[in-house]
Formats: structure tokens, sequence, C-alpha cells
């Protein structure tokens, strides 16, 4: 067996991609997320180890070695791909951590899975982590971990953090097996949220259901101090300044628009196409505003850039269905020929292409029903390095907290939505880059590196923060 190393996280996905070589043969690629480019220099510097799904199914391969970092893949059998994670994950916990806009699904065999794949987690992780080492969870499939993880290995220090919104009391209480999810999160020494809301629901629960009696923004568990706090995560803002201001963007973003037909206005969002997001009251709204001839097309075009995403799950082949069909009618009603009003992308696009579109785009619509963060609202202010450009955002994503300055709208409200639209297409362009740069100045400040480290000093993790601090 392999040393064990002193740093681990653990998430529901290794961040590689299994890819075909030119010359028929397959390796490992290091996949473009945040969240690995944030972990990378810490796992580099501390010999650290990433846990997780390598995708597939059936046995797991070997744990190897990639840029630094030693990936130790986990299996799911068929079954528990389809029980553990489309099943629980993503037809249990996704709707009803983001307000039940789907309703949830309980299933009890679903549960079994979960659990069973949450204590697989759990005990590969105590075989690589030393004595004393620091394991950082990730993410709502895997909130049984930290308290099966401890029950292995008492020595660790264990934080874990949430990406999507904690529910509220009410809509928590739904749940099934609500107990054990709240005291497998309460085995983690820190528990991380997004939102300070979402910790506040978090220490409520542990008092209403729990019968726990928090303090602050701590809370006794046995003989135990768990803390409970928010941090909100971002974006490597580097990386994307650096693509925005080159040559190839530049001009990729200058052939965007021309390939629009030049229009004075290019709309765009950009989404995993999931019920979550909101892209149905974003096409709703833009529809109005062509009937009433507010806006009108060809001086005003929408790209909307929807990833494919969880296909087998109910919900989502529902939602692909009525987004099309939408896209479709507004084009029958309002499209010319050659010009059509929303371009329509069910694609996954590379960083460029995105990051071109991101320069392109004279608005942007992230609205988001729920959402723990959003990502592509800061993505896009990131990218502007032009100050060009206006951002129209929801209150409900996690963003709407760090990006003062946006057009903030409730996406509910279809007249809210269409107010904030017609301002930002028609906002003087002072306006829109004082805007702007305020925006810029704080996630400067508040990049991906700063919440990598603000977690881990939380948890106690001096080596660590020295070793992002070092080698960024
Ligand atoms: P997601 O729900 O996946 O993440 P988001 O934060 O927007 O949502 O991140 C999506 C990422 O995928 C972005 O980096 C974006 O650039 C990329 N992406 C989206 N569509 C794409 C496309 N068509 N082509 C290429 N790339 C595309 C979850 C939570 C969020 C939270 C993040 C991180 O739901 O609330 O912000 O985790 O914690």
């Amino acid at each position: 067996m392999s040393t064990a190393s002193p740093f681990v996280v653990v998430a529901n996905r290794l961040p590689v991609d299994e890819v075909t070589t030119p010359d028929g043969g397959r390796e490992w690629r290091r996949s473009p997320g945040g969240l690995v480019t944030a972990l990378h220099p810490i796992m580099r510097a501390e010999h650290g180890t990433w846990l997780g799904w390598a995708g597939g199914t059936g046995p797991a391969a070997d744990e190897f070695e990639l840029d630094g970092m030693r990936l130790h893949p986990v299996a799911l059998s068929a079954q528990e791909f389809e029980k553990y994670y489309e099943g629980y994950s993503n037809a249990t916990l996704w709707p009803l951590y983001h307000d039940a806009v789907e309703p949830p699904v309980y299933r009890r065999s679903w549960w079994d899975n979960y659990r069973e794949v949450n204590r697989r987690f759990a005990a590969e992780t105590a075989k690589v982590a030393a004595e004393g080492a620091v394991v950082w969870i990730q993410d709502y499939q895997l909130q049984l971990v930290p308290a099966m993880l401890r029950e292995l290995r008492p020595d660790l220090r264990i934080g874990f953090f949430l990406h999507i919104p904690f529910p509220p009391v009410e809509l928590f209480m739904q749940m099934p097996r609500r107990v054990e999810i709240m005291q497998g999160l309460l085995g983690a020494d820190l528990v991380g949220f997004q939102r300070p809301l979402a910790a506040q629901n978090f220490l409520r629960l542990t008092r209403h259901l729990l019968g726990l009696h928090p303090k602050g923004p701590e809370v006794r568990v046995d003989d135990r101090t768990v803390r409970v706090a928010a941090f909100p995560i971002s974006i490597d803002v580097g990386e994307i300044e650096r693509l925005a201001a080159s040559e190839s963007v530049r001009a990729r973003s200058a052939a965007i628009r021309e390939e629009l037909g030049n229009p004075k206005h290019i709309i765009l969002g950009v989404d995993r196409l999931d019920y979550t997001k909101g892209i149905d009251r974003r096409l709703k709204a833009f529809r109005e505003l062509l009937q009433e001839g507010t806006l009108a097309v060809p001086d005003v075009v929408m790209v909307q850039v929807a990833t494919p995403s969880r296909e087998r799950v109910a919900h989502y082949q529902t939602l692909r269905d009525a987004v099309e069909l939408q896209v479709g009618r507004i084009n029958g009603d309002y499209g010319k020929v050659g010009v059509p009003a929303v371009h329509y992308l069910h694609q996954s696009v590379d960083r460029t292409e995105l990051t071109a579109l991101y320069c392109a785009a004279d608005v942007m619509m992230v609205t988001p029903l729920r959402d723990g963060m959003n990502l592509v609202a800061k993505e896009y202010v990131a990218a502007r390095v032009d100050l060009g450009g206006s951002l129209v955002l929801s209150e409900f994503a996690g963003a709407a907290s760090d990006l003062r300055q946006a057009y903030l709208v409730n996406p509910h409200d279809t007249d809210a939505l269409k107010d904030g639209l017609v301002r930002a297409v028609r906002v003087d362009p002072t306006e829109s880059a004082r805007r702007m740069r305020a925006m810029r100045r704080f996630l400067r400040g508040h990049d991906v590196d700063h919440w990598a480290r603000s977690f881990l000093t939380a948890l106690g993790v001096p080596e660590a923060t020295d070793a992002l601090a070092a080698v960024v």
C-alpha cells in the first residue's frame, strides 16, 4: 500500500476525466473545475490524496498520481450509480435542498445505497489518511461520511463543505432520514456553507431536531465542539482574466458578435440544464418583451448554452422538453430568416469559447430559483476586464450576497425579471462600468484561493494555508 497522506480531499468525483489519446490509448487528464484549481497547490505541497468516483461502473482503478496529486478511485456499481447518485443524491436531496422547486422523491432502497456508498468512502478514507491528518469532505452526496469516518479514525481533523443551499427547518423536516443526516454532518469539526443563512438553518436544526444547545457558531456534541460557518466559494479570477485578455479570446469574441449578425445587444445564459437554474423563467421574460415590442430581433438576440446534465433523472427530461418547446415557439414567433431570437446550444463548451461568449455578451442573465453560489455569475464579472456588460442576477443565488452591484431580481416575479433585463439592456456605459468595477474589485479580494484558505484556517490548519500562500 502507498504511504498515508496528511491531507485528504473526499468528493463524489475525482477531478479527472479519462480521455482517448491520438494513438488510441487511454489516459487521465485533470478536469477544469474550480475546486481542483483551488486545492491543487496544497495537494501538491502536502502530498495530498483525493478520493472520489472516477466515472463508470465496476471495480475501481488503482490509485495513481497526476500533476503531483495522488488520486484514489472509489468504485460504484451500476445499481449504486442509479440509487445513491441519481436517486438519493439527485432526486431526493437536490430538490429538497433547493426549496423543493420540484418535489423530492423518497425511496427507501435509495437511502440504503446512499448509506452503503458513504460507508465505503469513509472506509477508504480511513485507509489513506495519516495519523492526525486533515480530511476535507465535499458536498451533499457524502453527508454521512464525517460521522462514519470519525468512528473509524477519531484522530483525524475533519472538515465538511456543502456546495448547495441548506434548507430551512420546515423543509428539512420532511426528510425521512433527517436525524441520520444531521448526525452524519456533526461528525465534522467544521461544517461550512455558502451563506450565513444556511449555517443558521443548520444550527437551528441542531436545537429543533436533536435537542442540542448551539452557542453562536458552535455546538457541543458529546465531548467535542463543532464549528458552523459560511465560506462563500469563488473562482480562479486570475485565470479568467488572463484568458479574457488573450488575443485568441478577443478575436473569438468579435467573431461571435459577427456570426450573430452584429446585434445591438446580446443577452447570454450559461447553465447546466437544471430546473433550479430558472432557464424557463428567463425565456418567458424574454418572450414577453418581444411580444410587447419592448425588445426586437435583430437588434437583440439571446444565446442560451445549456450543458446536458443528469439526463436519466425524470425531472431533467421534462425540463429539457419544456425549454426546447419554449425556444422553438419563441423562434417560430419572433425569429427571422437567418436570425433566430434565441440561439440555443445543448452542449458543453470549452473554457476559451465560454470566456469569449462572456466577453461578447452585453447582458448576462443568471436567474436561478435557488443556487448555493453560482459560479457563472462570478466568471462573467471576472471576464469583463474591459468593464463592459451588465449582470442580471437572482436574489436566490448565493452570489447575490457578493455581487451587490448586479441588477438583482426575484426570478419568480416575471415583471421584475423583465424590468431587470430592460434596465440592463438600456443602461448607459458609464453606469454599467461603475457597477462592473465595484464587482470586480470585490472578486479580486475574494477568489477561490481566499475561499480555501479561509476554510482551512477555520479548521485550524496553519501549515496548509502556508502551503497555499507559498505555491500560489
Ligand atoms: P453547479 O450547479 O454546477 O455547481 P455553477 O456554480 O454555476 O453551478 O457552476 C457551473 C460550472 O460549469 C461553471 O464553472 C460554468 O462555467 C460551467 N458551465 C456551465 N455551463 C457550461 C457549458 N455549457 N459549457 C461549459 N461549462 C459550463 C454547484 C452548486 C453551485 C455552486 C457550485 C460550486 O449548485 O451553487 O456555485 O457547485 O460550489
